[in-house]
């Protein structure tokens, strides 16, 4: 094993027990690919065509330059702007398939949904300046068409849904800079034409695409994902949940729900709820059933109903190795295809339910939202047949859950405030809060599961930071007891008081990774209320466990929407010092915010906290 020590506990058994069963796991495959290739992780290999692979010798003895005569800056730059287009993808195409199922309930034709906001949607609809005294179908018909419009228009214009959210001042910064996302689909397509043999070679300008494609995820596909499904599923509001896999009960059918789209969860959850379902597992000798979430489909779920979350990305292996995990019901996106390995050694069914992600040896059940209520609840039920099947003896779910507050959309965070986001801006212009830090991201074999998580928020709130965040470092943060109350505990004495007065923990979980749009949100309402821009404000962001494009994705339009962003693991690029220098010092200059890269938790922190500190004298200061 590369890694002896685990900080989550549970983990730890869980590996012990796995190998006991003789099982393997993602920790020994990352042990069997060392050493990983050098080429590749400095960003150095190209096979963009058939003249190559071609390789630089980072030490300038081999060759300097591919076949074509790309040079390593732009073999490095196209290789990343290739990372952040098929993040952006990822992230757009899940807002599209919401913003479809939203247009079918708009035009009366998909009747398994609902809008359960009509006061979010007026919202959405106003900020677009559609005139919302009309009858909902109307309205809701009116949005649905400008968010599939800012998938598929031709013209030169900013996205509708970023002309209508970002602030002024970073929108006239977008547009000098010509990086203003014009359509969501058109800039994925076209940074993959630019990184194409014989297209773009300047580092610099494939860059700025890179950034124009991450900001068409942030302030387009995302953001109409994380609207669309308040709309459609409800606003979150703060409510109790439990994550880790102590939430899966032994006499029950537990059933898991893994993935990214709501649109199924929400109807697995509604499915397990179904009184016909619980008497079906009863006869089968379960005391019920417990659905769990895992991944950003279980912020989707615990965000809105507090259902509890089994783990985050490294643990999906091990909620199988429990033996007590009936099916595991997979939509797409982080979804190992080591599980059906893993499940071959016990009895669970891994149900694959997506025509784009199907994994060879699962069971797949095409999900449609036409016939949601039927399909959700033949999976339930294939979950309860499956009961019986367990092996007795390999059974074993740890003891450990944790609860916490979760549930904190921006509506919540000012409704917590009082109606609106001023208590909060005044706090940070008297320094009761310092900052604000927003941490996200998945979690990677390579580092210590949930260990840089923990600690990088723990030292910000220690240092009066309040934290939000999404993904699976919520998930982490949950399970560290950080989204409970009592965390304030370990926050300084004047976020302490803040969070004793409000009600809240001194971190907030705002949801899943296309979520992200909301902390986009609420500094951008800071930004708008003092008058400054985005980049002044004492802010930061860390993704210290990343792993996916999808997270290169995030990183990128949070720096371009004026973020410094510390990574906690090297991205693929250290082959280009003239990249390295771009995107970490001479990009700030360009668009306001800058990444760094830094693995030891406490650094990453210092690195937050000297950001946030200079930021503040520079704001207070000009502010006299
Ligand atoms: O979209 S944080 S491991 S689950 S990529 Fe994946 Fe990373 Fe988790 Fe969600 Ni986000
Ligand atoms: Fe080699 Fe150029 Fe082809 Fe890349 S595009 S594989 S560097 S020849």
């Amino acid at each position: 094993m590369i890694r002896k020590k685990f900080y989550d506990k549970v983990t730890q058994e869980g590996i012990k027990k796995a190998h006991s069963d003789g099982v393997e796991t993602i920790w020994d495959r990352l042990e069997a690919q060392q050493p990983q290739c050098g080429f590749g992780q400095l960003g150095l290999c190209c096979r963009n065509c058939n003249m190559g692979p071609c390789r630089i010798d980072p030490f300038g003895e081999g060759p300097s330059k591919g076949v074509c005569g790309a040079t390593a800056a732009t073999i490095v730059s196209r290789n990343l702007v290739r990372m952040i287009a098929a993040g952006a993808a990822s992230h757009s195409d899940h807002g599209r398939e919401i913003a479809l199922a939203f247009k079918e309930i708009a035009e009366g034709e998909l009747q398994r949904y609902e809008i359960k906001d009509q006061a979010k949607l007026k919202q959405v609809a106003s900020k677009l300046e559609v005139d919302t005294n009309r009858e909902i179908k109307q309205i809701a018909e009116d949005v649905a068409k400008i968010a599939l419009l800012d998938f598929g228009k031709q013209d030169e214009k900013i996205l509708a849904f970023a002309n209508a959210y970002a602030p002024e001042s970073l929108k006239k910064l977008w547009k000098s800079i010509n990086v203003a996302p014009r359509n969501i689909d058109r800039e994925v397509t076209e940074s993959m034409h630019r990184t194409h043999m014989g297209v773009d070679a300047d580092h610099f300008n494939l860059s700025l695409q890179g950034i124009r494609t991450a900001l068409s995820d942030g302030w387009g596909g995302s953001l109409i994902g994380s609207e669309f499904s308040d709309v459609m599923f409800g606003t979150p509001q703060p409510v109790q949940s439990y994550a880790n896999l102590g939430v899966l009960e032994e006499d029950k059918v537990n059933v898991i729900t893994h993935g990214h789209l709501p649109i199924l969860s929400e109807k697995i959850v509604e499915a397990a709820e179904d009184e016909e379902m619980i008497e079906l597992a009863k006869s089968k000798g379960a005391a019920g059933i417990v659905v769990a979430g895992m991944c950003c489909t279980g912020n989707e779920i615990t965000m809105r109903h507090g259902i509890p979350t089994a783990g985050n990305f490294l643990q999906q292996e091990l909620a199988i190795v429990t033996g007590a995990l009936d099916a595991m019901v997979v939509d797409y996106q982080c979804i190992m295809p080591s599980l059906v390995d893993v499940a071959d050694c016990y009895h669970t069914k891994i149900i694959t339910t997506s025509e784009k992600a199907k994994i060879p040896g699962a069971e797949h059940i095409e999900f449609y939202p036409q016939q949601a209520d039927e399909i959700a609840r033949k999976i339930i039920k294939r979950a309860i047949e499956n009961y019986p099947a367990r092996a007795k003896d390999k059974i074993k779910i740890p003891s450990e859950k944790m609860d916490g507050i979760v549930g904190f959309s921006v509506e919540a965070i000012v409704e917590a405030l009082g109606g609106s986001l001023n208590p909060l801006i005044e706090a940070i212009k008297k320094g009761t809060i310092k900052g604000i830090a927003g941490i996200v991201g998945c979690n990677n074999p390579k580092i210590e599961q949930d260990k840089s998580h923990i600690e990088v928020a723990k030292e910000l709130i220690a240092n009066d930071i309040l934290v939000v965040g999404t993904g699976c470092w919520s998930i982490a943060a949950m399970k560290a007891g950080l989204f409970k109350l009592e965390g304030a505990e370990l926050a300084g004495e004047s976020l302490k008081t803040i969070c004793r007065q409000l009600g809240i923990p001194p971190c907030l979980h705002m949801g899943s990774c296309v979520d992200n749009a909301r902390i986009l949100a609420v500094i951008s309402a800071i930004a708008e209320t003092l008058g400054v821009k985005t980049s002044d404000l004492p802010v930061a962001g860390a993704a210290p466990e990343w792993m996916s494009e999808k997270a290169v994705a995030i990183g990128t339009y949070f720096v371009a929407s004026g973020i410094f962003t510390v990574l906690g693991n090297t991205p693929p690029i250290l082959g280009s010092v003239e990249v390295v220098k771009l995107l970490t010092k001479d990009i700030e200059k360009v668009i306001g915010g800058k990444f760094a890269v830094e693995s030891n938790p406490h650094k990453i922190a210092e690195l937050m906290l000297r950001h946030i500190q200079i930021k503040r004298e520079q704001l207070l200061g000009k502010r006299g």
